[in-house]
């Protein structure tokens, strides 16, 4: 198989259009897009989803959904699909144009609404991923980010989104199709990853090429990919130092910015005709190419050759030869690696798992140089530090009064004390003060309140510091919620200063607790306000007869016994 390397169509207008149209669009009702919507739109303007015109209509949605076709009969796999709120929706008539800008508000494209469906979400998780498991990543994405209501129509590109990373390796399927033809690059085999590559990626990537006598694309996602799954800002960096281990002018690598799914099967297709449209000839299929993890029964979601078997089963319309990955293991006997089956018996083969590696890279320890190259180690340890040295928030909570500011204030000196990571407490009364000083005690005005604690923590943790909160925080739901947004970044350590609401009144040491009894404060937590108590806080401190001092203690070696603290 060659490659056709005549260009593909694109969406977008010429420069002197798009400047006249920018003007015009500025006018229209516009829709500000989605992360995923953004990526969407790149791949829909710059051909990479070819043949598609826009996002999908009814009749095509339909189609795709049920049959991995568009009404046309030609083979796609994915809905590609604008979803909006309802209210949006209704404010359009149909045949409208609307401007569809990135999230800092530039116009990158019109869209005509030609088409406007409330889709059956159940229906197409079920049959796109096989399942309306809220695990798999996409199928929770449909339920509980996605628009209510799905837009279709076809799109006029004015300007591709704005990207102002790593912007010399960011290549159109046009781009790349004129590299290939430029280095007379005519079999080119490409591989798709979200994960950083390691020494038998590169083995079994170099092999893929020699077997299929073709040139080697390494095409990593940088859209969007699995979440919890490495920044690519520090993937790109490790790619980079893999790219010296090639023969000279034998291989390239561009960012692809693709929205994954993790549809497994379907995505497999969907990753090669991706590949197609960039001017590729081979695609490396891996066991559970694109899978989303373990189902909510622990279960894989797909077989772990279901990708292959349906990848091969339409190999001629997507137009690209697939190649078998080859497990390829260290053969510490030999050292050097070969292919799992091709192994002889007796001989000794060495493996470190992801989960494994996370670990040593978690507690600082020992990667073999068998298993990585030191460059793309140390990227990693860069960007995952030993826990001892990431950033973490201590989050107290429990009544008025029960201790929570006086123990946060010891166990910050403490930390203050040991040295290392800056320290910032955010204490319930000062954070009103400064944070949120036009707030009440309503629930939602509370719920307000706790989110900026949450989010000014996560900032902190994220950027290696550690904070100390210390609100009442009275809703578990919304605890629940800053525990997620911290643990992005770092661990959240529940605290519940587990006073009793007898023991804050009878200390009641602002005189609040006479007042709310007296009816002067309304909705006192405790006295007239509910508290939800933590389940299953990391520690429950009982304050009374027990020092601030022992309960600082108690807090310090739970950071401790965490690793959180003390390497
Ligand atoms: S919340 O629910 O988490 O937003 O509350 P928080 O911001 O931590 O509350 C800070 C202090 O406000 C005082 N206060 C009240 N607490 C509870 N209910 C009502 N209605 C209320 N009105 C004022 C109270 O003293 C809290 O102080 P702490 O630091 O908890 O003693």
């Amino acid at each position: 198989m060659q490659n056709n390397l005549t260009p593909i169509p694109e969406l977008y207008v010429s420069y002197d259009s798009a400047q006249k149209m920018k003007l015009e669009a500025a006018e229209l009702t516009s829709w500000d897009l989605t992360p995923r919507q953004v990526c969407d739109l790149e791949l829909l303007m710059n051909g990479g989803f070819n043949p598609l015109k826009g996002f999908l209509g009814q009749a095509d949605y339909d189609s795709v959904v049920a049959h991995m076709r568009l009404s046309d009969g030609a083979l796609w796999p994915m809905p590609i699909t604008l979803d909006v709120s309802e209210a949006f929706a209704s404010s359009l008539e149909l045949g409208q144009d609307i401007a569809l800008r990135d999230p800092e508000g530039v116009i990158l494209a019109t869209m005509t609404v030609t088409d406007r469906w409330t889709p059956d979400k159940d229906r197409e998780a079920e049959q796109v991923f096989g399942t309306n498991d809220m695990a798999h990543p996409a199928v929770n994405y449909l339920h509980n980010t996605a628009g209510a209501v799905y837009l279709g129509g076809p799109v006029t590109g004015i300007q591709q989104p704005v990207h102002y990373d790593f912007r010399g390796r960011r290549d159109t399927p046009n781009e790349l199709r004129a590299y290939f033809r430029k280095m007379g690059w005519r079999r080119v085999v490409a591989f798709q990853t979200r994960n950083p590559l390691h020494r038998a990626h590169q083995e079994l990537t170099f092999r893929a090429a020699k077997e299929a006598q073709a040139n080697l694309l390494i095409h990593p996602v940088v859209g969007m990919t699995k979440p919890g799954d490495i920044d690519h800002f520090t993937r790109v960096r490790c790619y980079e130092a893999v790219l010296d281990q090639y023969p000279s002018s034998t291989t390239a690598m561009s960012l692809l910015n693709l929205a994954m799914r993790m549809g497994g099967p379907r995505e497999a297709v969907w990753h090669g005709l991706i590949r197609a449209n960039h001017g590729c000839t081979h695609f490396i299929v891996g066991r559970d190419h694109a899978g989303p993890g373990k189902n909510s029964a622990g279960e894989d979601f797909y077989g772990p050759y279901e990708a292959q078997d349906l990848f091969r089963k339409y190999e001629a319309e997507i137009g690209l030869e697939m190649v078998d990955f080859k497990h390829m293991v260290y053969v510490q006997d030999r050292a050097q690696y070969e292919p799992a089956d091709e192994v002889e018996d007796g001989c000794t083969v060495l493996n470190i798992s992801g989960t494994e590696l996370r670990r040593r890279l978690s507690e600082g320890l020992d990667i073999p140089e068998w298993f990585s190259f030191p460059q793309v180690v140390a990227e990693l340890r860069k960007s995952r530090p030993p826990r001892a040295q990431q950033g973490f928030t201590v989050f107290f909570t429990g009544f008025s009064g029960s201790g929570k500011s006086t123990i946060a204030n010891a166990l910050m000196v403490k930390l203050i004390e040991m040295g290392g990571r800056p320290v910032t407490l955010l204490d319930g009364d000062i954070v009103r003060k400064n944070l949120s000083s036009e707030l009440g005690f309503s629930k939602e005005h509370r719920d307000l309140n706790i989110r900026r604690i949450g989010y000014v923590a996560s900032e902190i943790t994220k950027n290696g510091g550690i904070a100390i909160c210390a609100p009442i925080a009275p809703y578990a739901t919304t605890r629940q919620a800053v525990r997620e947004d911290v643990e992005a970044f770092g661990a959240f350590v529940e605290v519940h200063v587990a006073t009793s609401i007898e023991e804050c009144e009878r200390r009641d040491r602002k005189g609040l607790y006479k007042l709310a009894r007296a009816g002067k404060i309304k909705e006192f937590t405790g006295i007239s306000d509910p508290y939800d108590v933590p389940n299953a806080p990391e520690l429950r401190l009982e304050t009374e007869s027990v020092e601030v001092d022992n309960c600082a203690h108690q807090v310090l070696l739970k950071l401790e016994s965490m690793g959180l603290i003390g390497a």
